[in-house]
This record gives C-alpha cells, structure tokens and sequence, in this order.
C-alpha cells in the first residue's frame, strides 16, 4: 500500500521508517523544505536511538519526500497539537493537515489520526471537515485515531513492541487501521471507539502526571517533616500495589505536562484532582529555587551551576522543560553557568558551557536532568574547579553522597 505520512516530527519520522522497512511506499509530507532537504541526504534531524541506523538501511526507493501530499492508500496525520491560552488545545495543524489532504482524497482511502487530540476530535471537529467536502465518513472514506505511545529515547522498540490502540469511527475502519499497523507491530492490537482511543492516550499520561505529582508532594512534605522521601518510596515499594514514582524538578516534555489539559478543558469542571496535580508539577521549579537559596543566600557575585536544560534525562528536547523554569528563576538572584552534554550550544534556549567552565568559582552544582554522564562525576574535578563544592541533585543520579569532602543534598535532606 502507498502511506502518506503528514508531520515528520519526533513520532511521523519513525512511522515512515517503519512502514517503509515493512515494504509499504511511504510519501513523506512535511511544509518545512529545510527538513525534506536534510531527509533526502540521509539525516535525521533529532537524536533517537536506532532511527538513523533504521533509516540508512532503509530501502529509499520506499521513500519520498513532498511539501503536500499525493494520492495515496493511507493518510497518517502526525502533526503537533501544541495548547495556547486557557490551556485549550489547538486542533490548527490536525485541520490544516486533513485540508491539505482533501484535494488528492480517493474513494476507498483510510485516514489515521496519531496526533494526541482531545475528545470528540475524531468524530467531531475531523468528521465535520470531510462531511462538508461532500465524503460520506465510514462508507467512502475510512477514519482511525490510532495515539502513538511510545517514549522518548525508545520510540522505535516502543513502536513496533507496545500494544496499539485503533480507535475507529466504525468497524470498517477498525479492520483497515488494524490490519495496516500489523504489518510492523508484533504487540497487541486493540480495537475501540475513536472517542475512547482519544481519551485512553490522554489517561495514560494523565496517570503518570498524577502519580508524579504525588511523588513530588511526599518530596515538599517531607522538607518539612523532616523525613527522607527517597527511602520511604523505596520501602513504600515493596508492598506489592504500591508503585511511587521519583519526585524531581517538576514534569516536561510535550506530552506528560500538556495532555492532561485536554482533558481538563473539555470535562467542565470534573477534574480537580488533574487540575491540583498539573499545579503541584508545576511548582516544582519554584521548590527547587526555594532549596536553593536556603543553601546558598542569593547574591549576583556568587556563581551557581547547573547541569541538564532537558525535560529529562538522556534526550536532547528541552520542551517544557522544568530546568529552563529553575534557570529563569534563579538567574535574576545568581549568576548562573549551565552545562549539558546532551544538547548542541546552537539549539540551546540557553547559552551552554563546558563542564569545566560551567564548574569554575561555583558556590553549588544543580543537578536537573538524569543523563549518564552526570552519575559518575569526577570528584577531584569539582573539588578542583568549584568555590564550595556542594551538589543539589534534584534527580537523585550523582553518586557522591557519600564522598567526605563534597557536600551532596537532594530531597532526602532537605530539612
Ligand atoms: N518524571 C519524574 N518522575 C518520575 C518519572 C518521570 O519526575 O518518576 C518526569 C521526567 O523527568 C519528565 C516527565 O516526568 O520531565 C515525563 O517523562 P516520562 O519519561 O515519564 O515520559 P515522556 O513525556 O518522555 O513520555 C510519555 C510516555 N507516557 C507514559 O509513560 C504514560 C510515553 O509512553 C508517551 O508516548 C509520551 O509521553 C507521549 O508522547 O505522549
């Protein structure tokens, strides 16, 4: 089958790759020209393990590159739904992706919708524009939303291994999305209504928001009380229905930090619960920047470093990311030198330093993304390099707690 694939971003990359590995032909739809240039030399534009060496391997024959799209079999949308004022959704991109699909639609044609969306998207605000283009919806034309799930750092295992979710307008449409998305997932395929698939994506991340947030909120109590968050979740955890998750510097990414939203905004007024957990995350930097300032008064003379601009570790995406809130804050009390090994200087919302630089006349090294390089630190490097060598590790990653001559605080030992 020919599959075109509108939005090549971090999920409509790997999907053409895969349905194109799996012998489909695969028109990749994209309006930035900068990026269909760099895709037909070879190059993925972001990092994400095995999607270069998927891709080079790829027989490009499979695939091309387009501005709009062309008569195809299939039309996966994979396009952002970013939120804007009032936490409302903006269905933009979706709309303008299923227009700009119309004046090439063929009878007989299926359309996925994988973007995160809210519900009644589907059958709703997306039935409306073919209903009006004259398409009778499950009988001429055939409609999915099928959610991607997958995470960040292991999108492709995920994508061929995670059970999926086909949410049809209809059975027909069930059947065609489910046996085109066997052709590469060896999980389970589970088939539902395209109301419930909507709300199913955005309950799975809710889920992790909330469960966060309950994590985050032993990490405040516990500075007061005096306890350490860390061993509780830990002992907590053997009890066998009892799965806390880590507190941190607060939740980012696109999905986990925006989705729950979705929900919020179309549930008038039935979600308290989501709405108190969305805040508790969402203090968290302020938290981080109160703890910083118990250990270190705030001063311009004084130096702070942070290490990890991302939403978590071992990624370079930097959306939504908590560390940028922290660094907002604390630029206006500190001056700050940030570090991350993982993101390029050029792309940084932030001007990066080295390690070294980033060390050198330091009163405290923040600690606010995860990745490798941060757990084994070289401890005569910070003992050489930093004015007072303390760590605030909001990720609990660096082992040097127990190193005689450095200072190392996370939220076990707050108070
Ligand atoms: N975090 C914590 N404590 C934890 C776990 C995570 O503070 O114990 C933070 C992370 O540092 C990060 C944020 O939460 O800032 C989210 O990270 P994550 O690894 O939980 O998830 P994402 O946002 O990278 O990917 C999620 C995944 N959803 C679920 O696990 C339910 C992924 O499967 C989804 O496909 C993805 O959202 C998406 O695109 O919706």
């Amino acid at each position: 089958e020919t599959i075109c694939v509108v939005g090549l971003g971090y999920i409509g990359l790997p999907t053409a790759v895969m349905f194109a590995r799996a012998d489909h032909t695969v028109i990749c739809v994209d309006t930035n020209l900068r990026l269909l240039a760099q895709l037909e030399q070879g190059q993925i534009p972001f990092d994400e393990p095995l999607l270069q060496t998927y891709f080079e391997k790829v027989n490009h024959n499979r695939l091309s590159y387009l501005p709009t799209p062309s008569t195809s079999d299939v039309f996966i949308i994979a396009v952002p739904t970013p939120v804007r004022e009032e936490y409302k959704a903006d269905l933009t991109y979706v709309e303008s992706a299923i227009n700009s699909i119309l004046p090439v639609l063929e009878v007989g044609n299926l359309i996925i919708i994988e973007s995160t969306i809210p519900p009644k998207t589907t059958d709703g605000v997306v039935t409306n524009l073919l209903t009006q283009a004259g398409w009778r919806v499950g009988e001429d034309i055939f409609l999915a939303h099928c959610p991607e799930r997958v995470l960040p750092g292991k999108i492709i295992v995920e994508m061929r291994e995670n059970a999926r979710i086909i949410g049809g307008i209809n059975e027909a449409s069930c059947n065609k999305a489910a046996s085109l998305y066997r052709s590469f997932v060896t999980g389970t395929i589970l088939t539902t209504s395209s109301i419930n698939a909507e709300m199913c994506k955005l309950m799975e991340n809710t889920y992790r928001d909330v469960n966060i947030a309950l994590a985050n909120e032993l990490a405040k109590a516990s500075s007061v009380l005096g306890v350490n968050p860390l061993e509780v979740i830990q002992l907590a955890n053997h009890h066998p229905r009892v799965q806390i998750l880590q507190p941190g510097p607060g939740v980012g990414g696109h999905c986990i930090a925006v989705d729950p939203y979705f929900i919020i905004q179309q549930a008038h007024g039935q979600t308290p619960l989501m709405q108190t957990a969305r805040e508790i995350n969402t203090s968290m930097p302020a938290f981080v920047a109160e703890q910083v300032t118990r250990i270190v008064s705030p001063s311009m003379n004084k130096k702070i470093s942070i290490f990890g601009i991302t939403y978590k570790g071992n990624v370079s995406d930097f959306r939504e990311s908590p560390a940028l809130e922290v660094i907002h804050i604390l630029k206006e009390l500190y001056t700050i030198n940030v570090h991350d090994p993982k993101v390029e200087a050029h792309h940084s919302p932030v001007p990066l330093v080295s390690l070294e630089d980033c060390l050198v006349g330091s009163e405290l090294l923040i600690v606010l993304a995860d990745h490798d390089e941060f757990y084994y630190l070289d401890a005569g490097e910070l003992l050489a390099h930093m004015k007072s060598p303390i760590i605030f590790d909001t990720k609990n990653c660096v082992k040097l707690s127990n190193h005689p001559s450095i200072q190392y605080i996370s939220y076990n030992n707050l108070n």
